[in-house]
């Protein structure tokens, strides 16, 4: 570890210990927007990261083909007229090489590496009692202590590998989409497996197939996806995006997820078959999650709306793919359009019209074991010469489960979440004084175009932490009250989407993970509007629900 130049030591009979006023756990868009605002106000904040560079997702999820799903112009941090004034995206959905120079940007712009220590990954972190501060233990047995401990861990960023025999046995290339090497990786000539057709294998299958050899991608769960329609940015659009970001940002502050599409107003059964093809149609045309954010207001949550907006991806899927076969295998039968997180696609349908790609379908032939040289299903067993594992994450809990966090009398967060996370507001969790969790579980951050949520999650943590120095208080933490109600709020809002009929991340399922089979809501359903204005509310009322000491 390096860096951590300015810490004050101490040194005890385990070694010497860093001491902060704020440990913020990552340095990805959340943590570094909360060390530069911290900072900003006077406190003593340092951030520590596993990874060797910031940015997170984009330093981590360096796959062929990983991009933006929100338009690029929405994404961006709001927080800074100079950083919106120097930076120009290139692309309406920027790839992730420009996002990680970004990020990169918002390093340098803000000087944040010089309180940021690389190659740290946080082993476990405990509250001490009676010092009444956190201490962190890193993996190589160096500590640090603090007051506060701000967790920017992310909510996907838990990659997990197939539960599947053999999985250690292969003995060609094999790269997880979310730990993606950094050097380039070729296709060319090669024949290559990919397994999982979530939002990474959709992005990935379609870039790998344009220069592969051969590539046969392993589906267990088809996924409904969408046309991301990505076009070029210029100098004079670019132009006229930046006179505009005071307009788009305030439209992103009042849309569900933050997105600049928001909900027709209408309800697809309320209207005629053509209002509703035309709207359809129109939406199916428009770039990002136009069809899915932006479609009649009861599709996600009544079935028979969401009957008919399916149907129509049906017939589009159905139009782009040849052989109607591989279109039966491509088109999911378990669940609706956009009751799980919808990928968006540049020609995905396509790549299976490609004489050297194939589909196969582990429903009727499944994967019996990974062998030293591919993957053997039911039916065969195939050579090949990379797999490529885009199989997802444990999410929104995994990093919180990876670190052994324990809280007041040696609590453990991961036994006090065995049956599903409880929080208050997706910030705090009772027996954890003093921790406060960035775009954590039940935070309206985990269902939004995220930089906008961060944005709030941020600025509502550092006004806490500014209202108790001026009071003079050092320790905050949720009532249990506080904390079964807002609990029980998550589930009530979340009760009435079709979503929760559907295994996904979002409802905490995980085939691959011990303990991840039943389904739990991870997000805030109930907006991202709703959720500030409860913020808000509840630090106007003297931050109602915590015990402020
Ligand atoms: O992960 P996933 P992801 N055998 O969990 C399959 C965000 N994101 O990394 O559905 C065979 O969605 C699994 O099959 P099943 C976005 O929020 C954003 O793709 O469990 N298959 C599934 O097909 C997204 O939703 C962008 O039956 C196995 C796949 O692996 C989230 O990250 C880009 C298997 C996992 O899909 C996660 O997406 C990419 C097994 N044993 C991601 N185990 C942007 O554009 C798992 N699978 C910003």
């Amino acid at each position: 570890m390096t860096n951590a130049t300015e810490a004050e030591q101490t040194t005890t009979g385990a070694g010497p210990i860093e001491r902060w006023e704020v440990i913020v756990i990552g340095a990805g868009l959340s943590g570094m927007y909360q060390l530069h605002r911290l900072r900003q106000l006077g406190f003593k904040a340092h951030v520590y990261e596993a990874g060797g560079g910031v940015g997170g997702t984009w330093y981590w999820n360096c796959y062929p083909g990983a991009r933006f799903d929100s338009e690029s112009w929405t994404y961006g941090f709001s927080f800074s007229k100079e950083l919106l004034r120097q930076w120009n995206w290139a692309e309406h959905f920027s790839g992730q090489p420009e996002n990680l120079r970004y990020c990169n940007l918002v390093a340098d712009m803000f000087d944040l590496r010089r309180d940021i220590t690389f190659g740290a990954r946080v082993k476990s972190a405990e509250w001490d009692e009676a010092a009444n501060e956190w201490e962190a233990v890193f993996e190589d047995g160096r500590r640090a202590r603090a007051r506060y401990l701000i967790t920017a861990i992310g909510p996907l960023s838990a990659p997990t590998m197939p539960a599947i025999e053999g999985i250690g046995d292969f003995q060609g290339e094999a790269w997880h989409t979310g730990l993606w090497p950094h050097e380039p990786v070729s296709f060319a000539g090669k024949r290559v497996a990919v397994i999982g057709t979530g939002a990474s294998g959709v992005q990935a299958i379609t870039e790998i197939a344009k220069t592969v050899g051969h590539l046969s991608v392993f589906q267990r769960t088809p996924n409904w996806c969408a046309p991301l329609r990505n076009s070029r940015i210029d100098a004079e659009i670019m132009n006229r995006i930046r006179a505009k970001y005071d307009e788009i940002f305030a439209r992103c502050r009042e849309t569900y997820g933050c997105f600049i599409h928001d909900a027709d107003p209408r309800n697809a059964l309320e209207v005629s078959t053509e209002e509703r093809e035309a709207l359809f149609e129109k939406l199916y045309n428009e770039p990002g999650f136009a069809f899915w954010q932006g479609n009649f207001r009861d599709v996600l949550i009544n079935k028979a709306a969401n009957d008919m907006m399916t149907a129509f991806v049906v017939k589009k899927i159905r139009a782009r793919v040849k052989d109607q076969k591989v279109a039966d295998k491509l088109i999911p039968t378990n669940h609706g359009f956009g009751t799980r997180r919808v990928p968006l696609e540049s020609g995905y349908y396509e790549v299976f019209n490609q004489p050297n790609v194939e589909l196969i379908d582990l429903r009727e032939t499944p994967i019996e074991r990974i062998t030293a040289k591919g993957i053997k299903t039911s039916d065969a067993e195939r050579h090949f010469d990379m797999i490529v594992f885009a199989t997802g994450f444990d999410a929104i809990t995994g990093a919180f489960d990876r670190i052994d966090i324990r809280g007041r009398a040696g609590k453990r967060l991961k036994e006090k979440w065995a049956d599903g996370p409880r929080t208050y507001l997706g910030l705090q969790v009772e027996s954890f004084p003093n921790m406060l969790t960035l775009v954590g579980p039940h935070n309206a951050a985990t269902f939004c175009n995220l930089p906008r949520c961060i944005e709030q999650n941020v600025e509502w943590v550092s006004d806490l932490l500014c209202y108790m120095r001026e009071r003079g208080l050092t320790r905050v933490e949720a009532t249990a009250s506080a904390e079964a109600a807002w609990t029980a709020h998550v589930h009530e809002t979340a009760a009435r989407l079709l979503l929760m009929q559907v295994d996904s991340w979002m409802t905490g399922v995980n085939k691959n993970v011990a303990g991840r089979h039943k389904r739990t809501f991870m997000a805030y359903a109930g907006g991202a509007p709703k959720y500030r204005q409860k913020c808000e509310d509840v630090a106007a009322r003297g931050y109602e629900g915590f015990v402020l000491v």
